[in-house]
């Protein structure tokens, strides 16, 4: 059994979202998710439709995901690592290289990322409805 963990906002969840984590989560067999913030959200650039409770209350609600944590910026990642005894380090391959420092501390994957549908896709059609 390894620890798995990876990142990210997950507003208005969908497929794209689940298939990543259940792929994760098939890695290792147990899945740690760090929910961005609402605060590091705006550092990120995003504003999501759920607040920061919703969407850790919905990732955690998932069959394939074992805890949720709070992701508050961009260098809890190490820290986690130890704190939580990751074994693998995961996330979709738009962050392909970025997170390469890691693998001083536990293996790193960039998986693929599902095709055509995003957060900013489904605003898009809401907002036509
Ligand atoms: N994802 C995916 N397929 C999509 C959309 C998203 O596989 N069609 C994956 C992303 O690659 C990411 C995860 O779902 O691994 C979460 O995506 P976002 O909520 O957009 O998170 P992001 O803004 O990438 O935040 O420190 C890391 C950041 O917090 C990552």
């Amino acid at each position: 059994m390894k620890t798995v963990i990876t990142y990210g906002t997950f507003d208005l969840l969908h497929v794209g979202h689940v298939n990543m984590l259940e792929r994760l989560a098939d890695l290792g067999g147990k899945l740690i998710v760090g929910v961005s913030t609402d605060e590091f959200n705006l550092l990120k650039g995003k504003h999501s439709v759920y607040s920061y409770a919703e969407r850790a209350k919905i990732v955690s609600a998932l069959r394939c995901v074992d805890q949720v944590i709070a992701e508050h910026d961009w260098q809890q990642k190490k820290k986690d690592i130890e704190q939580y005894q990751i074994d693998i380090f995961g996330i979709g391959a738009d962050w392909q290289g970025k997170f390469d420092e890691l693998s001083a501390n536990c293996e790193v994957v960039y998986l693929p990322r599902t095709p055509s549908i995003s957060t900013t896709d489904l605003k898009k059609a809401l907002s036509k409805i």
